[in-house]
């Protein structure tokens, strides 16, 4: 398959996206039988962001892994057709026009074409153990979608969940949709239905991050990204709506009022979460294409912050500007684990407004923790030049604005000091400080004292017309030999 199979830069499933990198060079075969436990992470772990990993026959298993196929910014925008620039705008004009999904025949959805309702997940699926200490093998790149029981609408995210029987998995839900449609399910006593959907295509994906009220269907959202109604079809056991075009799909039931052990397991800030009760799916069929593809994503590694980054950034980025029009462009930084930094660019008009911009920030977003603002003429995707403006235009004294005891992210390991051995209870979980930096130049100021250096044409320059190639210099006479 060519590029020219992707219309518009469009992956319209995950196959055709696979093609996609492997004729550019972007997809890695790996040899066969890789052990499930630890070494396929480690071996995709070492080739993130340079090249998706394609494991042929795992652990001896007859379904082939992929991993790391969204690990750069600039593959998500490709898959999205758009220039990088322009990655925010479209994610958010899709999250802003949703397209309602159409429904394929019973029957015709190549997501259940092979049907199994004896149920042995590890027989039946290559599910790694990522990390070190993680409590056994865990479904990473699940999509989970569920219905809600008041309404009927449908939600789509994703959900670490560890496999720990044959028909048995344990999710945490932090409390967002997901959780709210469970609770209000279990308030009745009553299971919710859920499906876990693997092999998902990359718009789908990003489009599952998507932060919006509830009774928004993320695969609406998904439909918008990829400028078509998304095909779904019905699951088997439940009314649930998934992507007809999925490699697998785990049909089950969250139960109501069973918990059992989950964790520990490694998360994106490159921690463990402790292990603690948890919810409970127990699975009634499992569906797939015939020659499926499993999808696993490297926990903390950039498929899995950039999945959830670029999502909150446009929000974050449509937020702010509602109430700051100067705000240009937002970056929620690799080091900040792409969740607890942000970088903003802004057109100060007045002193005193970044103060403004650093609190709306630290607002939107509960897991913020720090904020930089910067000038126009800083790069807020080069945490180097967002240094420099720090170095350079900022005094802690007067620039400074910290926010103790706020809520943070439970999952950020120095918000939970002081409890000894005990995991401290729920609402005592992820307080923390929030830290603001105003690192932009004065309005007004004498001469070029804020005048970044600049090189009249540096930008201009074609090498290719000024570097003479082969040439060799005569160290005698300082004369470049003819
Ligand atoms: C790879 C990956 C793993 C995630 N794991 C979890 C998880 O275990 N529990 C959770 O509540 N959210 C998890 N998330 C975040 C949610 O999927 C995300 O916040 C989603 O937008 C929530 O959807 P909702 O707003 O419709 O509830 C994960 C995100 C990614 C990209
Ligand atoms: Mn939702």
């Amino acid at each position: 398959m060519t590029t020219d199979a992707i219309p518009n830069g469009k992956a319209r499933d995950l196959r055709q996206w696979l093609a996609h990198l492997e004729a550019s060079g972007r997809l890695a075969v790996i040899r066969e039988g890789v052990p499930l436990e630890h070494r396929l992470a480690a071996i995709a772990k070492r080739l993130d962001g340079s090249q998706a990993a394609w494991f042929p026959k795992p652990g001896g298993h007859a379904i082939p892994v992929v991993s790391g196929f969204v690990s750069r910014r600039a593959w998500i925008a490709e898959a999205m057709g758009v220039e990088q620039a322009g990655l925010l705008a479209a994610f958010r004009h899709a999250a802003d026009h949703p397209l309602p999904w159409r429904e394929v025949e019973a029957g015709s959805a190549p997501c259940q074409q092979v049907v199994h309702n004896d149920i042995d997940l590890h027989a039946l699926l290559p599910i790694p153990t990522h990390s070190e200490h993680d409590n056994g093998p865990y479904i990473t790149a699940g999509l989970v979608i569920a219905r809600n029981p008041v309404t009927g609408v449908q939600n789509v995210s994703i959900n670490r969940i560890q496999v720990h029987g044959k028909d048995r998995m344990a999710i945490l839900m932090l409390p967002r949709h997901l959780l709210a449609f469970y609770k209000a399910a279990e308030a009745q006593d009553q299971p919710l239905d859920v499906a876990v959907v693997i092999g998902a295509d990359p718009l789908t994906l990003l489009a599952s991050q998507a932060i919006t009220p509830i009774d928004y269907d993320e695969l609406e959202i998904a439909g918008a990204l990829h400028g078509a109604p998304l095909p779904v079809a019905r699951c088997l056991t439940s009314e649930v709506r998934v992507p007809a075009h999925a490699e697998i799909v785990i049909e089950g039931k969250l139960l109501p009022k069973v918990r059992e052990p989950e964790g520990p397991f490694g998360e994106f800030p490159k921690y463990y979460s402790a292990q603690e009760n948890r919810e409970v799916i127990v699975v009634e069929a499992v569906t797939h294409r015939s020659n499926p593809i499993y999808h696993t994503i490297v926990p903390a590694e950039m498929e899995h912050l950039l999945l959830g980054s670029i999502p909150r950034e446009a929000t974050m980025l449509a937020h702010l500007q509602r109430s700051f029009p100067g705000v240009l462009d937002v970056h929620l930084s690799v080091g900040g684990v792409g969740r607890y930094h942000l970088f903003v660019k802004f057109r100060k008009q007045r002193e005193g407004e970044p103060k403004n911009v650093i609190l709306g920030a630290f607002g939107a977003h509960y897991d913020i923790k720090q904020v930089i603002v910067v000038d126009e003429d800083v790069d807020v995707h080069d945490p180097q030049q967002v240094e420099w403006a720090v170095a350079t235009r900022f005094q802690a004294d007067r620039d400074l604005v910290v926010i103790a005891g706020a809520q943070g992210s439970v999952l950020d390991p120095s918000t939970t000091v002081g409890h000894g051995d005990e995991v401290p209870p729920p609402h005592l979980q992820g307080i923390g400080a929030k830290m603001g930096l105003d690192a932009t130049r004065p309005v007004a100021y004498r001469g070029h004292v804020f005048t970044k250096v600049r090189i009249p044409g540096e930008l201009e320059v074609d090498l290719e017309q000024e570097v003479v190639r082969g040439a060799a210099i005569d160290w005698q006479q300082a004369l470049v030999r003819t």
